[in-house]
Order: structure tokens, then C-alpha cells, then sequence
């Protein structure tokens, strides 16, 4: 029988499930993976926002990634939500056991409808400890001028901020064009090695993109998980998310912004 590549995210709770936890499992059974959970925080959400959440104690986040990778084939992992300093350190020491699996880093600060899930304390953890570690880091704009302390203003902008978060940080970059303007939806890939890739669609005018960076990056952990390269992982992942994109559109659900549905 072909084995089925087992993949563990560590991320938030979207009770309203269009993010986070949720939409990773989704994303990675829908891909033909088995999907273990790590969960990191808890958020009351839907549609419209986050009216409450709170962050799980470090060493419980920390007990459930251990408690999965010393007994479960874990073939790639993905972070998401990561909820402070001492949550990040806590996983990065757990990680430094199983140094080889693929790490897939979605570096979650906020949520669209304005939550603040990572401090600026936790952004420098999170480039310290974390992505010198990682496979690939998926920053949208907002996060790339975080973490490259630049702001993104323009597609001219978008190579170099990648291959200077790849040599500050010591990971591949996918550099997500998704809150960028102009009819085409441009992903930035720059590989450790220093190569440029690009992944192009047209944009989907729709308001339900909640989640979508969830989905992107379970996807391509996904994609590492079966063995996939990292730009052709990218690559599926690019048109898995223009799929979940579309099914969201039809779906239209909530009064805010809808999920991207995966599957
Ligand atoms: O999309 C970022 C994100 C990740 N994880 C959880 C979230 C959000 C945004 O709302 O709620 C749990």
C-alpha cells in the first residue's frame, strides 16, 4: 500500500474554521495527506473578526508537537499562529530533535479584521529561533516589511526584500502578492540558493479570502510531505489555493470575510 505522507501542523483555533487549525486540516486531507495538530491558540472567530482568543501554555503546545513526532511518520510540518517569545522558543526546542523534517513557516502576526496575535518581541524570537530552522517562510507584504523592517510599496520591491529575508534569515522566501494591487495575483519564490521563481494567476475579484495563507502553506507542506521539490510544492499549492479560492466565491458564507474553501 502507498504510504500516506503524515503532516503536522502547529497553528491557531478558527472556530469558525475558515483559518488556522481548521483550514490546514482541510487542506492537507484534501491533498491526500493525514494531517496531526498542534494547537497553539484559541480564537472565537467567524466571518466578521476575532471577538476573543487566547494562547495555549508553551510547554502544552510543546507536549503536543513531541507527543506526534516522537511516535507519528511526520513527513513535513507547517506553522501558522504562533502566539508569543516563550510558545516559539518552546517549539524551536522540540523541533532541534527532528532537524530534518521539512518546516514550512506561515509567519502569523494578525488577522486581517485587526487582531495582533505576535508581538514585535515575538517577530524577532520567531527570525531568530524559528527560520533559520525552515525550509520556507511565507510572508504576505505586510509581513515581508515586518520582518525585513522595509515596507513593500511596489512589485519592484518584491525580489529584493526576498533575497534579503533569504540571507537575513537563512530560508527560502515565497513572498505572497495576495494584498498587492493589479489584475494578476504574483508569488515570489527565492530558493537558499538564490534562484527566483514566479507564480502568476489572475486575481479572483471576491471578498472570501479568509484563510488563504493557512491553506497556502498546508499545501505546500503538503507537497513536501509526497516528496514534491520545493517550487513544484509551491507550485500545486499556487493552484490548489486558486481552487479553494473559487469554491469560497460559490459558497459565500458569513457577513464578513468568507472562508477559502480547501477541498
Ligand atoms: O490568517 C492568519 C490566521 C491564522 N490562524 C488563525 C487565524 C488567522 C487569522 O484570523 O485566526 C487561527
Amino acid at each position: 500500500m502507498k504510504s500516506l505522507p503524515c503532516v503536522l501542523t502547529i497553528a491557531g483555533s478558527d472556530s469558525g474554521a475558515g483559518a488556522g487549525i481548521q483550514a490546514d486540516a482541510r487542506t492537507i486531507h484534501a491533498l491526500g495527506g493525514y494531517a496531526c495538530t498542534a494547537i497553539a491558540a484559541v480564537t472565537a472567530q467567524n466571518t466578521r473578526g476575532v471577538p476573543a482568543w487566547r494562547p495555549v501554555a508553551p510547554a502544552l503546545i510543546a507536549a503536543q508537537v513531541s507527543a506526534v513526532l516522537e511516535d507519528l511518520p511526520v513527513a513535513a510540518i507547517k506553522t501558522g499562529l504562533l502566539p508569543g517569545p516563550a510558545a516559539i522558543r518552546a517549539v524551536a526546542a522540540v523541533l532541534r530533535k527532528h532537524p530534518r523534517i521539512p518546516l514550512v513557516i506561515d509567519p502569523v502576526i494578525g488577522s486581517t479584521s485587526g487582531a495582533r496575535f505576535l508581538s514585535a518581541a515575538g517577530v524577532r524570537v520567531l527570525a531568530a529561533e524559528l527560520l533559520p530552522r525552515a525550509t520556507l517562510v511565507t510572508p504576505n507584504w505586510p509581513e515581508a516589511g515586518v520582518l525585513a523592517d522595509r515596507r513593500i510599496t511596489s512589485m519592484a520591491d518584491v525580489e529584493p526584500v526576498g533575497r534579503e529575508l533569504v540571507a537575513r534569515l537563512g530560508c527560502a522566501v515565497l513572498l505572497k502578492g495576495g494584498h498587492a494591487p493589479g489584475r494578476m495575483c504574483r508569488d515570489c519564490l527565492v530558493t537558499i540558493d538564490g534562484k527566483v521563481h514566479w507564480f502568476e494567476s489572475p486575481r479572483l475579484a471576491t471578498r472570501n479570502t479568509h484563510g488563504t495563507g493557512c491553506v497556502l502553506s498546508a499545501a505546500i507542506a503538503a507537497g513536501l510531505a509526497r516528496g514534491l521539490k520545493l517550487a513544484p510544492a509551491v507550485k500545486q499549492a499556487h493552484a490548489f489555493l486558486q481552487r479553494a479560492l473559487r469554491a469560497g466565491r460559490a459558497q459565500d458564507w458569513g457577513a464578513g470575510r468568507g472562508p477559502a474553501f480547501a477541498g
